[in-house]
């Protein structure tokens, strides 16, 4: 009953298996996991959010240490969070996302800005 389980998601190409040759030797049964619709890992936006505490200098700084961010495009989205209210740093896989914000959320406590950053699904 197991191995029926787990074969409904294979299938099963018996790759050259003719026996062409009559040698008999010919390889059979090679087990390929398919997919109907192979789905792209989904990606995710990295926001930041304005707060009236954090220095506009130290924005920049997180923007160009945790995003590769040159001074220009650092400053420019900073500006665009404090007069907006929030910003795109990036969009990553889930797992990258998830750990610039804890970085970020991290270096921030660690030099006691309020600063805060989040995922939203791309
Ligand atoms: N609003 C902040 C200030 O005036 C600057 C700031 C910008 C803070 C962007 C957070 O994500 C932010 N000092």
């Amino acid at each position: 009953m197991l191995s029926k389980l787990a074969l409904s998601h294979l299938t099963i190409r018996a790759a050259d298996d003719d026996d062409s040759d009559g040698g008999g030797k010919d390889q059979l049964g090679v087990a390929t996991k398919t997919r109907a619709k192979p789905k792209k890992p989904s990606q995710f936006k990295v926001l930041m959010l304005n707060d009236d505490y954090t220095p506009m200098e130290f924005v920049v700084i997180v923007l160009k240490r945790f995003f590769q961010m040159d001074m220009e495009q650092a400053t420019r989205v900073m500006l665009h969070v404090h007069q907006r209210g929030v910003g795109v740093c990036g969009i990553f896989p889930y797992e990258i996302a998830e750990t610039k914000v804890n970085q970020v959320m991290d270096f921030a406590k660690q030099n006691q800005h309020p600063l805060q950053c989040t995922l939203e699904k791309a």
